[in-house]
């Protein structure tokens, strides 16, 4: 009994100091696990393969000052779990900026007539999509661009029956009223708006657009002209907000040296000033083909904002995406080289703090319903996984 009594005291001696030992080799796994873990996210910015899926490009962005930021669709605008929230992950992860495709365009603000058109008041502007865009973004924390104010394209049908019988006077009174309360519902909500989009083709200003009266026929007060018009919207905007940022914004306008571009820059400066226009910067679309960029056509990129900032002006990227065509015979690959050149190429310019692209992937893309036998435009393929061109921004963002 005496013998049983010792070796059972021994063994669970024994088992006790085995237990022991299992705890220390946990406790060692535990503390080796954690420390490789500290320091893979210290290295996180600066080890470009590290792909953790929780670091998006926002995280790059923001470390350099700079935002990188996307566009809403329609479907997710109205469903934010469309596409079962891939999406809405998209965005959430990678980007610090944001843009509505289309549902802050006067067609969507102002879809049912003013009962008084010529004295706008914010009861007529569906300030609910506003509402619910800054809400979204506001919870993410990402910079608000409003898209578009004046516009040619995108009115109500109202105004597209109504505007060609107004005077000039008129279209003042109603641009003005509409402006004048949708920035000031907007004041302090939205970062930067879009005040005036696409007023140029070729090398003059657009013609046949609903406010086109303004160039034949004076207001009351004897002004006549584009530039007298444009250089009121301006205004207007300043006044309903005196800290938002006001820009220009146009495809075409990229490369320094094309007549669009030439015009474009004539434009603006002259704007501010000889009409003193509160104008702060231009939005380069850059709606791209992927043949087209060139280094060559990148530098001149870089020249547009180089030149726009001699004259103290913001230049964004506001709606950047690069199709590939059938017959194009650049691949993924070109794209991302083509996507990382750009990116470097803008933000290493200081009077380039955004650049928005336009699309989420593949699938949330304007590109393949408007250009036949075009597509993968955008750095998330159609089923929102990663693409080349995801890893060119990256790349651009941890080299700048
Ligand atoms: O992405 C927008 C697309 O869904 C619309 O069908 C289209 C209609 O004009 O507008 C697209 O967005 C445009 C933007 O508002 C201004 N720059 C050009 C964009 C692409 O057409």
């Amino acid at each position: 009994a005496a013998t049983s009594k010792i070796n059972f005291f021994n063994i669970s001696k024994f088992l006790v100091i085995i237990m022991k030992c299992i705890v220390l080799v946990i406790l060692a796994t535990v503390l080796l696990i954690s420390c490789s873990k500290g320091s893979a996210d210290e290295n996180i910015f600066h080890n470009k393969e590290i792909d953790d899926i929780t670091i998006g490009l926002k995280n790059y962005a923001i470390e350099k000052g700079k935002f990188i930021g996307n566009l809403m669709r329609d479907g997710m605008f109205d469903n934010l779990q469309v596409h079962n929230g891939s999406t809405d992950n998209i965005l959430k992860t990678d980007y610090n900026a944001i843009v509505l495709g289309n549902k802050m365009k006067m067609s969507n603000l102002l879809r049912t007539r003013p009962q008084d058109p010529f004295n706008v008041k914010i009861e007529d502007i569906n300030t609910d999509i506003i509402d619910k865009f800054v809400n979204y973004a506001d919870k993410h924390n990402m910079r608000k661009r409003g898209h578009v104010m004046i516009w040619y394209k995108q009115i109500p049908s109202w105004l597209t029956n109504e505007a060609p019988n107004w005077s000039a006077q008129q279209v003042y009174d109603f641009s003005k009223s509409y402006i004048l309360a949708l920035s000031a519902y907007c004041k302090g909500k939205i970062d930067e708006w879009d005040v005036l989009n696409e007023g140029i083709v070729n090398n003059s200003f657009r013609q046949g657009t609903w406010y086109d009266i303004i160039n034949t026929q004076a207001n009351i007060n004897g002004d006549i002209g584009y530039y007298n018009y444009f250089a009121y919207l301006f205004k207007w905007a300043r006044q309903g907000d005196s800290d938002v940022e006001l820009f220009y914004n146009d495809y075409n306008i990229e490369a320094f040296g094309t007549s669009k571009n030439n015009f474009m820059r004539t434009f603006v400066k002259k704007l501010k000033l000889d009409y003193s226009a509160p104008i702060d910067g231009v939005g380069l679309q850059s709606h791209f083909k992927i043949n087209l960029t060139t280094d060559d056509f990148i530098s001149r990129l870089g020249k547009t904002i180089d030149d726009l900032g001699e004259s103290d002006f913001i230049a964004n990227i506001t709606e950047l995406d690069i199709r590939i065509c059938n017959g194009d015979i650049q691949t993924l690959d070109d794209q991302k080289k083509a996507y990382k050149n750009i990116v470097s190429t803008a933000f290493s310019r200081d009077n380039c703090k955004t650049i928005l692209i336009w699309g989420p992937s593949d699938n949330d893309s304007w590109i393949n319903s408007h250009f036949e036998g075009c597509g993968q435009a955008t750095p998330h393929d159609e089923n929102f996984n990663k693409k080349p061109a995801y890893f060119g921004i990256k790349e651009a963002l941890m080299d700048l």
